[in-house]
């Protein structure tokens, strides 16, 4: 582990003065005093106390900030503004990354699905993480769906009560008998929150990288959003802790999705944060629409549609949930 991670674990735990970290990190004084110069110089002021180095009360949105104090095996690349976290993180991949996840404060150019436009100014958690997991490609899916249950954990812990529509769509509100569910012109099911974009490449048997972009929705105002769209702000009333947030949803990813002994958990958690099971939909395949009630995800993330003409199972496509069987 590099100097400088074990350095904010180290700090984690109270001050630690610069003989005992050298000791404990076994490196040279100097090379613990480098490592704190350069989180300083992030803007992640360790201050010198009689007791030793201290970790700022507010460790702050940055790479320093977010691993200070993340339990999960990731190193953060924080840029205040990139096009796409995405396209940086494929880059990574590409030149061997494993483990990083790419963070940014704004987008000038993110993606969704299909090329869609996403949108992401200032203020939103806009992240890709690169793994390279030794699973076959077929598998692949399974990741985005941890995405969205990671996602929808980091969201419940910061106080909304989000649900996933499949595959990949954080929501807030929409759910029948409530107030604001009529207000849902689209068919989303709810505002959307967040959205996931899974990419990677493959080779026969075995995945080679994936990029798992993750765009919240965090502190930022609906005007600044698409129609339909919402952030953790607005429903709060308070802006929320990016930090804390990002640290969440990559500790709930590592936990899901870290190890191929772990993935058998992450189709139950995903079932039981979905809104879409027992609902009427209409998904748009590839293959032309498909409507009926939804009564299962399958491995890797197939959904199962009762249909007039018995069960479907959907790979792909836009969800949309119906409101009754008239629909
Ligand atoms: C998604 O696509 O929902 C995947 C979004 C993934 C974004 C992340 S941010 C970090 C990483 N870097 C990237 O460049 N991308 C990833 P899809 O299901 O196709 O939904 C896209 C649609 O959502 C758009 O056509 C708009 O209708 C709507 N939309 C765009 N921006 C939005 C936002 N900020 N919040 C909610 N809805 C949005």
């Amino acid at each position: 582990m590099d100097t400088r991670r074990a350095l904010l674990d180290a700090l984690g735990d109270g001050p630690v003065s610069g003989p005992a970290l050298a000791a404990d990190l076994d490196v040279s004084r100097a090379a613990v005093w480098k490592a704190v110069e350069s989180l300083r110089e992030e803007g992640f002021a360790v201050e010198s106390t009689p007791e030793g180095y201290v970790a700022p009360d507010d460790p702050g949105y940055s790479a320093a900030g977010i691993e200070f104090g993340l339990d999960a095996p990731y190193a953060i690349e924080y840029h205040a503004r990139l096009p796409s976290t995405n396209d940086r993180a494929r880059d990574l991949a590409t030149e061997g990354a494993d483990g990083v996840a790419v963070v940014a404060d704004e987008q000038t150019g993110g993606r969704g699905r299909l090329d869609r436009e996403w949108v992401a100014p200032s203020g939103g958690v806009w992240l890709s993480l690169v793994t390279r997991p030794d699973v076959p490609p077929a598998r692949a899916p399974l990741f985005t769906l941890a995405a969205a249950v990671a996602t929808a954990d980091a969201c419940r812990e910061a106080g909304v009560d989000a649900h996933i529509k499949w595959p990949n769509d954080v929501l807030v509100g929409g759910l029948d008998g409530e107030p604001d569910s009529d207000a849902d012109t689209e068919g989303r099911g709810g505002r959307k929150l967040a959205g996931i974009l899974t990419e990677m490449q493959g080779e026969a048997d075995r995945v080679s990288w994936l990029v798992a972009g993750i765009g919240v929705n965090a502190n930022i105002g609906s005007d600044a959003l698409p129609p339909g769209a919402t952030s953790l702000r607005e429903e709060l009333g308070d802006p929320v802790d990016r930090r804390r947030f990002a640290a969440t949803l990559l500790e709930r990813f590592a936990a899901l999705a870290g190890a191929p002994d772990r993935m058998d958990r992450i189709l139950p958690a995903w079932r039981e944060r979905a809104s879409t099971l027992g609902r009427r939909v209409r998904v748009d395949t590839p293959n032309g629409p498909v409507t009926g009630t939804a009564v299962d995800v399958e491995s890797p993330g197939t959904l199962v549609i009762d249909t007039d003409a018995g069960p479907r199972r959907v790979h792909a496509g836009d969800c949309e949930h119906l409101r009754d069987a008239g629909d």
